[in-house]
């Protein structure tokens, strides 16, 4: 039926990232993405991934998906562990679109023989490490 043919027709979108103390700039990424499909995988990166990029997120793990699976336009969040798990992610979870923000350039094209591969413009002015800074220098 058309109804069933719609169905196969989902669009799976799929994106990475720290997202600590979450604002406005990951919303509208996030908003934007989904925009891509209907459903929105999210690989948050761990603790330990973290590390590894040489961030300290303020909040953990658990903390951090649990607020990304309460936002409207997430559908599942599983654990980035590793920069090159992305090609398996996308295979596994039949994605179509991968989007990150314009800070990526170029750095994943080499996706672009399984998925499409998108870069958003970053929302100006906010970031975590700035709301960090700015709460620290505050009198
Ligand atoms: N972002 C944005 N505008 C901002 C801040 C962030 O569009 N003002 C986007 C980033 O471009 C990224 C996403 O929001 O696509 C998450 O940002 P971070 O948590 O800073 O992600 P990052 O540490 O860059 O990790 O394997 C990919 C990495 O895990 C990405």
């Amino acid at each position: 039926t058309a109804e069933k043919g719609k169905r196969n027709l989902m669009k799976r979108v799929i994106t990475y990232g720290t997202f600590d103390l979450l604002h406005y700039g990951h919303i509208n990424l996030l908003k934007r993405a989904k925009a891509y499909g209907d459903y929105l995988i999210v690989g948050l990166s761990t603790d330990e991934f973290n590390a590894g990029k040489g961030k300290k997120a303020y909040f953990s793990y658990d903390q951090r998906k649990e607020l990304l699976e309460s936002l409207r336009y997430v559908d599942l969040v599983i654990p980035e562990q590793t920069w090159e798990q992305k090609r398996n992610d996308i295979l596994l979870y039949q994605v179509d679109t991968f989007v990150m923000g314009s800070d990526w350039a170029g750095k994943f094209d080499d996706l672009s023989d399984i998925c499409d591969v998108i870069y958003l413009p970053r929302t100006p002015e906010i970031s975590s490490s700035k709301i960090k800074n700015d709460l620290e220098h505050r009198n």
